[in-house]
């Protein structure tokens, strides 16, 4: 065996509590190298206990690992254990201490899991787990009230562009609330709303005031009551990696230098705070002098941001936040950011903007969710650009599946497009049957699907600005027959709780070979889902040793036969089968 491939570590995704009764291990090995993994556990404190074996399942596969992994539900909330890794004659045991080639003695070299604290639980808000977002940009989605438009507003449904406003506001929304309602879904994320001197907001000057051409306070507390009044949560958008250059504090640190009593609100490196040769003297968002980052370890800054989070959640009853730039605001400032907000709000969302890999994030005492930019790569790769086999696509997805624990994937929000990247239709160079296969996925997949306004009536777009077009409200220029196919599964999703924490297999998924079939595994449903992404018909086979499966859209039986289930496929074609158990 490649002994130099094994890996497991005694926290994070590897050694995690599921919950107050359950641990989940997992255990790295090469590729196709290792036949069996067994944990062998016990409680330290009672030696005799050592006998407790645990098969240990193989429920991923990437380009370089198979991922095993065993659920163990210890007595006394604690337990140490190794693991027993067999191919063929040879076994070895895989300690903390090193690989042995007989089991040692308990416990020296053992791992542990000291004890589960219900206060260290991983544990993001139930009803994010079963929501599907929709997000929305106000500026572009209606324009609700005329009374308070921006000067030299562009017409309803021009291009876009990096300056211009179209009049969209929160009343706007209000208005729409039944296109929501209509569609299906549960929870509503807005870009920023507060006072900022841009179209999009994100570099605010006031924290404490929406933005007038959006509406003001008590128009936001109606809209959050209103969804509400509709099962609709509602995510503000928190910009609290840097502000706008106009920000109160930042217009004191031009006007006085060090002097300022806002001089440590900000990184300035070299003062005067100044642009010079178009380079910031002092850290920006990006390269941005417009955008001065906050220096959110100073007590001051952190307290101010801390009360605006704080506020409009007890002043407005809103359901969490988003996070701008959250991978480069501090850890400790999160950490105080989740106190805050769950002690408003306990069951409040915390998803930050993060486009990499957001374990430092996630372990229980930060975000309660990132937004899984890497899902859209691997899943537009995969069905809209068409570049790579079924075995890659899966590799990918199963990578990415083994980076978090099973709580996080549950809950991490899932999307395929947003106001940074193209619209998924213009990704899919227009072919809506890849879209649709592409939406499939992510409705079927696990963690909280999240929708791009305007995606679900065929509004297309390249990268900003032009993805941020205005929202198109006369049905006859809507797409509504894609409208129909999204309501089909968000409703679908909403109905069937296995698609939302049933355990993810791809059953199907060959080189050299697009079609693939991946399964949701759970207590009382099992779903398989066939898809086909290729121009050719074709005829998808697999073993079902039962014949009690039904097409999970019409109902139709779609009975296996002689133990084999056959399936057969348009172009671009997918069904989504089920069986109750
Ligand atoms: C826009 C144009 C710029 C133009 C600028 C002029 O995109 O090309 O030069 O206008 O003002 C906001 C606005 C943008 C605006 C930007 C700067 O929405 O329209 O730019 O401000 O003024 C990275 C960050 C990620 C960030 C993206 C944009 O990691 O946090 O870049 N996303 C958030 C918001 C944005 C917002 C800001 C941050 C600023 O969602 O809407 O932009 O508050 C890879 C990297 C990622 C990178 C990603 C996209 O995947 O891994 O790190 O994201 O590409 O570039």
């Amino acid at each position: 065996m490649f002994q130099e491939c094994f890996h497991h570590s005694p926290r994070s995704n590897w050694a995690y509590a599921y919950d107050m009764e359950t641990i989940h291990l997992r255990v790295q090995t090469k590729r196709d190298d290792v036949e069996e993994v067994t944990a062998v556990a016990g409680d330290k404190y009672d030696w005799g206990s050592f006998n407790e074996e645990l098969p240990m399942l193989k429920i991923a596969t990437d380009h370089f690992f198979d991922y095993w992994e065993a659920e163990v539900k210890p007595k006394y909330k604690r337990f140490s254990y190794i693991f027993r890794l067999r191919q063929g004659d040879e076994t070895v045991y895989l300690t903390e201490g090193g690989i042995c080639g007989d089991q040692p003695q308990p416990v020296a070299g053992y791992y542990e899991f000291p004890y589960i604290h219900e206060i260290d639980l991983f544990s993001a808000p139930e009803w994010a787990k079963s929501a599907v977002f929709y997000q929305i940009m106000p500026d572009r989605f209606a324009n609700g009230d005329p009374s308070i438009n921006p000067e030299g507003m562009a017409e309803w449904g021009a291009a876009p562009t990096g300056e211009s406003c179209f009049g969209g506001d929160l009343q706007g929304i209000l208005d729409h609330l039944d296109h929501l309602t209509d569609l299906g879904v549960t929870a509503v994320y807005l870009t920023p709303i507060f006072k900022s001197p841009s179209n999009h907001k994100y570099d605010t000057v006031d924290y404490m005031k929406i933005d007038e051409h959006f509406g003001d306070k008590d128009m936001l507390k109606k809209l959050v009551h209103e969804c509400h009044e509709r099962g609709i949560r509602v995510v503000l958008d928190a910009v609290f990696n840097h502000t706008s250059e106009n920000f109160p504090a930042f217009q004191d640190v031009l006007r006085n230098g060090e002097q300022s009593e806002y001089a440590d609100w900000f990184h300035v490196r070299t003062f005067p705070a100044e642009v010079k040769d178009g380079i910031a003297t002092y850290d920006t968002f990006g390269f941005f002098g417009q955008m001065p980052k906050l220096n959110t370890a100073n007590p001051k800054t952190k307290k101010y941001l801390l009360d605006v989070a704080d506020y409009w959640i007890r002043e407005t009853n809103i359901d969490g936040w988003r996070l701008d730039v959250a991978n480069e605001v501090d850890h400790h400032f999160w950490r105080a950011f989740r106190q805050v907000v769950k002690e408003a709000k306990p069951d409040a969302y915390i998803v930050g903007e993060v486009w990499n890999d957001s374990r430092t994030w996630l372990l229980g005492d930060q975000f309660d969710s990132v937004m899984n930019y890497p899902f859209a790569d691997r899943v537009l790769g995969f069905f809209a650009d068409g570049m790579i086999d079924g075995r890659t696509f899966s590799e990918g997805m199963n990578n990415l599946l083994m980076r978090y624990p099973q709580g996080t994937n549950e809950v991490i929000f899932n999307l395929l497009s947003s106001h940074d990247t193209p619209r998924v239709l213009t990704r899919a160079g227009g072919n809506k049957l890849k879209l649709k296969l592409a939406v499939v996925f992510l409705m079927t997949y696990i963690g909280t699907p999240c929708i791009f306004y305007g995606d679900e009536i065929g509004l297309q777009g390249g990268n900003d600005p032009d993805c941020r077009g205005c929202m198109i409200w006369d049905e006859e220029r809507q797409d509504r027959e894609l409208y129909d196919f999204y309501k089909l599964l968000i409703g679908l999703r909403k109905e069937h709780s296995v698609l939302r924490s049933g355990r993810f297999r791809f059953l199907k998924a060959d080189p050299e070979d697009a079609r693939i079939i991946y399964e949701r595994l759970g207590e009382g449903e099992h779903f398989t889902v066939w898809m086909n992404p290729t121009g050719d018909r074709t005829v998808l086979e697999h073993a079902m040793n039962t014949n009690d499966w039904h097409d999970a859209l019409t109902g139709d039986h779609a009975p296996a036969e002689n133990g084999v289930q056959k399936v057969e496929l348009d172009p671009w074609g997918y069904r989504i089968l089920r069986r109750e158990l």
